[in-house]
This record gives C-alpha cells, sequence and structure tokens, in this order.
C-alpha cells in the first residue's frame, strides 16, 4: 500500500517565504532551480542571511526577489542594476545580488548592464536566460537565437541576438560563467565563488521556459529542454571569449559551450575621491 509522507517543514524554509507559496512559476520553468541553487549557497556561503540582498526588476525570473526570506527589492523594470548600485554604495558591507531575467537586464536594462560592467561595481549577477519575455507571453529579445520562433516572430527571428558572455566580457565583468539550470553543483560553486571575487560578476543559467519559448519553437516541455542541455552542452575549462564559439543556436545540432569563461582582477568600482594631482 502506498504511504503517503507529510512533512512540516522545507530544507530551505529559513530563506524561502513560503507564505508567498505557491509560486506563480508554469509546469516546468526553469527558474526555481536556479532559486533552490541560490538559497542554497546563501545558506552555505558563511555570511549572515542579514547581509544578503537580493534585487531584481520584472518578469517571471524578477520574482524572485518576492519569494526569498532576505532583505529583497523587486524594483522596476530594467532597474534592479541601479538599485544594486544604490543598495552597495549606501552599504558596502552588504552582499548585493541581483536575479533578474533575459528581457530586464539585457533589453530594457542593457545601458545598465553594460555600464555597471564597465565600472566593475561590486554587484553579483545571476541572469536567467529562456531566450524570450516569458511573462508577457513569449516576445522575442535580445537572446532570442537567430531563426528561432516568438510570438513576435512567427516567421523566426531575423536578428542576431547578444552572445552574454561575449558581451560582459568586453564591458569589463570580473567575472562570467554560462550555465543551463541542469548545472546545479557548477552554479552554485559559482554563486559562491563570486561572493569572494570582488567587483562585477555574471552567471548566465540557460533556463526551459516551456509556455513562452518552447511551445513556438517544439520543445514539448521543460524535460525536453533540459534533455536538449544534457545532449548538447559541453562544459569548457578555462574558456576563452576570444577563440571559442559560444554562440547559441538551438536549431542546429551544435554544441553550447557553458563554463567560466572570463576570471580577471580589475580594479572594482570604489567611489572614492581620486588625488587630482597624482
Ligand atoms: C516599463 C515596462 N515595460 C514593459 C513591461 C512589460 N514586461 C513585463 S516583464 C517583461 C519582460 C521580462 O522578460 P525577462 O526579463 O526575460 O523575464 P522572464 O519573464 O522571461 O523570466 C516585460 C516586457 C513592464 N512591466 N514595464
Ligand atoms: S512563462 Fe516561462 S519563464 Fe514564465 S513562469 Fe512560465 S515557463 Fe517560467
Ligand atoms: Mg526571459
Amino acid at each position: 500500500m502506498a504511504s503517503v509522507i507529510h512533512v512540516d517543514s522545507h530544507p530551505l524554509d529559513e530563506i524561502i517565504r513560503s507564505d508567498r507559496m505557491p509560486h506563480i512559476w508554469c509546469p516546468g520553468c526553469g527558474i526555481g532551480v536556479v532559486m533552490r541553487v541560490y538559497g542554497q549557497s546563501i545558506l552555505e556561503s558563511g555570511i549572515p542571511t542579514d547581509q544578503h540582498i537580493v534585487v531584481s526588476g520584472i518578469g517571471c525570473s524578477g520574482r524572485v526577489a518576492g519569494y526569498m526570506n532576505i532583505d529583497s527589492y523587486h524594483t522596476t523594470h530594467g532597474r534592479a542594476i541601479p538599485f544594486a548600485l544604490g543598495i552597495k554604495l549606501a552599504k558596502p558591507e552588504l552582499m548585493v545580488t541581483v536575479f533578474s531575467g533575459d528581457g530586464d537586464l539585457v533589453a530594457i536594462g542593457g545601458n545598465h548592464l553594460i555600464h555597471a560592467a564597465r565600472r566593475n561595481a561590486d554587484i553579483k549577477v545571476i541572469c536567467i536566460n529562456n531566450f524570450n519575455y516569458g511573462m508577457t507571453g513569449g516576445q522575442a529579445g535580445p537572446t532570442t537565437p537567430f531563426g528561432a520562433y516568438a510570438t513576435t516572430a512567427p516567421y523566426g527571428n531575423p536578428e542576431l541576438p547578444f552572445n552574454l558572455p561575449y558581451l560582459l566580457a568586453a564591458s569589463g565583468a570580473n567575472f562570467v560563467s554560462r550555465w543551463s539550470n541542469l548545472h546545479v553543483r557548477q552554479i552554485k560553486e559559482d554563486i559562491l565563488y563570486t561572493y569572494n571575487k570582488p567587483g562585477f560578476t555574471f552567471i548566465e543559467v540557460l533556463c526551459p521556459c516551456p509556455i513562452g519559448f518552447g511551445k513556438s519553437n517544439n520543445i514539448d516541455d521543460g524535460l525536453e529542454e533540459m534533455e536538449l542541455y544534457r545532449d548538447r552542452c559541453v562544459i569548457t575549462r578555462d574558456g576563452d571569449v576570444n577563440t571559442e564559439d559560444l554562440d547559441i543556436d538551438l536549431r542546429a545540432d551544435k554544441p553550447i559551450y557553458v563554463g567560466r569563461f572570463v576570471n580577471r582582477d580589475r580594479m572594482e568600482f570604489r567611489p572614492v575621491e581620486l588625488d587630482r594631482h597624482a
């Protein structure tokens, strides 16, 4: 006879606002996996939870700020990074993480993203890249692969997308990695690593969005997109954005390179008064 196990608590109850559950995400959505890893890394970081701040913009990915049981800011669309920078400047002792989506960070917020990376502001960014604007109905955005379908690209996307590791490397970030949401151990390792890495850090996580992206692209459900990542992702060690082909083409049988691509020590942004005579 099947037995039913009742549990009163979840291992992440301490870090997640369980009173906000159930969450809004669709079955098979990849965001929750990454939120869980983020929560685990906060608990394992050795940094008191009241020193962690999460900032999100708007979108399905942006809902994470509302679900974490730490000080959190669910801000306006595209503006997570300036809010985060303001917090960091006012309270440099805090660990400020931006958790948001490709549309929020790279489309409407794209200018903030590149300038925060140029300044090398001491902010940790986790970017859910599901190749579309999921929340608003599967429109094409700046990371939608060339030729992929979207509700606003019924004949296939005629535009070339941003390649986020290239963009962030060129803009000046100290640390850049890309994973899929299958790579939970590596994502956690990188989040923990970036807590000790001064300057702007950026972790891109490729995530299934079966409703917004999958439906338009013949990917039946979240599991099928994760199978695609399992079959195609190739982990590169000490990858170099100058020599590797990191462009993503989900239609071609082409590897998707994941791994760490930038790890350097440019001076981070410090709002100190420089000696004008030095
Ligand atoms: C100023 C403004 N413009 C447009 C919108 C509509 N809008 C809400 S979420 C979103 C896109 C979010 O995309 P992404 O960051 O990729 O998040 P996802 O839902 O895919 O996780 C847009 C355009 C808005 N809320 N505010
Ligand atoms: S629309 Fe996409 S990103 Fe939004 S909750 Fe559904 S599956 Fe997730
Ligand atoms: Mg998106």
